[in-house]
């Protein structure tokens, strides 16, 4: 199948890399999103995303008039559905951006169109959600239309590289559909395409976030066992990792973004009965935030007007997203012990966190505090000079979350420093 002109619904972390990258490679693009700040600042020629060498490609073809920007689906050979799937309260998944976007197709939906839903979403999503909403246009999916699930895999902070270079797959819900998927991300993908059914590329997606989050639980676990038998965790996950077929991944102050600490409740969502290793594993994670506390109440037992600095709200190092931020979920936590805390997140100065005073640089951000937090690994965190810090500041305690500081320096400077499930050590 041939895509002179393709419509991407939703212009976000995925969308908008999206639309650029297609847009780069000659094809048309109509990029929609129901925000009109959005629509407008791009219009603009303003990114309102933080993702390295998006920026770039997004002005060249905003300049040459490949990528369009709108406020509504227009006519086209393939629409791109890529809107977020939340979670609700009570862990259930929030299809309605999905389904708004699926009916916001309806009025231009034309015999020979593709659509293809890349949203992170429950199994059977395309099928028995978008299908039924699609086909309300009188079109009938797979012999009007193609209609096929393909999930991105890209992680942020390399977007625009794994965009192109990962292997992708896509779930038709016919091999049809599957065959014109390929088509259409052939344009852009260097990567393995990889064809099958829509379910199993949903499952696919949800399968790879929900391994993630299970070893990381399983790291955060043991980060709690060392802190119990005076044991550095750092340590012992290198050594262990030293065994051919043994990969731990890092434990830390919890899981946050849109998709890990997400997705496996979709899962666990649609099928109860059989998922509690999932279910528990997401508790782990989700408790991880109290364990930073935990192990700072034992070093300040009364945190109730003790003047912290946290360093890093970001859900990971090097990037501009807050979402369920595990540093966040700690801030929170301190706030409501009394302590009176300052925040510094580069990316992100002017976040307003109830109760926190934001700063904009780090001298605001230590000069007069009784504890530093390193909550988030962010490269210009990691690069601070101990000596230099300790001229900035009071503080003589250090609290690393993310093992993201050396001990000889932050000591040798004169620093007490306890960093997260290390009891070896510790001076508790
Ligand atoms: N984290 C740890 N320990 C680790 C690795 C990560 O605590 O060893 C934490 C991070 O600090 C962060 C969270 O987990 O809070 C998630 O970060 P991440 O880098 O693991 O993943 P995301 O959410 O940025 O991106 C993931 C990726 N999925 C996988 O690696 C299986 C990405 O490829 C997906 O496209 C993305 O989810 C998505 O959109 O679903």
């Amino acid at each position: 199948m041939e895509f002179q002109h393709i419509c991407v619904i939703g212009l976000g972390y995925i969308g908008l890399p999206t639309s650029s990258m297609f847009a780069r490679n000659g094809v048309r693009v109509t990029g929609v999103d129901i925000n009109e700040q959005v629509v407008a600042s791009l219009r603009q020629g303003k990114v309102h995303i933080f993702e390295p060498g998006l920026n770039e490609v997004v002005k060249e073809v905003l300049d040459n008039g490949t990528l369009q920007i709108t406020t509504s689906p227009v006519e086209a050979d393939a629409f791109i559905i890529a809107v977020p799937t939340p979670f609700y309260e009570d862990k259930k998944a929030d299809l309605s951006y999905v389904q708004s976007a699926a009916e916001s197709i309806l009025p231009v939906l034309r015999r020979g169109n593709l659509v293809v839903l890349e949203s992170t979403s429950p199994p059977l999503t395309t099928r028995d959600v978008v299908k039924p909403i699609l086909e309300r246009s009188g079109l009938v999916a797979g012999r009007d239309f193609l209609l096929a699930y393909s999930p991105e895999r890209v992680l942020p902070g390399q977007i625009m590289q794994e965009l192109v270079e990962n292997a992708r797959v896509i779930g038709g819900i016919d091999e049809a559909s599957a065959l014109a998927g390929g088509d259409l991300y052939r344009i852009i993908v260097k990567g393995e395409i990889v064809l099958t059914d829509s379910t199993t590329s949903e499952m696919v997606k949800l399968m790879e976030n929900t391994y993630r989050d299970v070893n990381i639980a399983i790291a955060n676990e043991f980060s709690r066992l060392a802190d119990r038998f005076g044991v550095d965790v750092w340590e012992a996950v290198k050594i262990a990792n030293l065994h051919p077929r043994v990969r731990i991944l890092n434990p830390g102050p919890g899981v946050g973004g849109h998709c890990i600490g997400v997705d496996p409740w979709f899962l666990v969502e649609a099928a109860p009965d059989i998922t509690p290793l999932i279910h528990t594993a997401r508790q782990v994670n989700d408790d991880q935030p109290a364990f930073v506390l935990e192990t700072l109440k034992q070093l300040i037992p009364d945190l109730k007007g003790k003047r912290l600095a946290l360093l890093g709200l970001a859900y990971k190092p090097d990037v501009d997203d807050l979402r369920e931020s595990p540093a966040i979920e700690i801030a929170h936590h301190l706030v409501k012990a009394g302590a009176v805390v300052k925040a510094y997140e580069p990316f992100r100065t002017n976040y307003p966190l109830a109760g926190v005073t934001m700063t904009t640089n780090l001298a605001e951000t230590i000069n007069d505090v009784e504890a530093i937090l390193l909550l988030v690994g962010h490269a210009q965190f990691k690069g601070l000079d101990p000596l230099e810090t300790a001229r900035m500041t009071p503080a003589r305690l250090v609290l690393d979350a993310v093992n993201g500081w050396s001990r000889d320096g932050w000591c040798a400077a004169g620093f007490t420093f306890e960093r997260l499930g290390d009891r070896k050590h510790s001076i508790r």
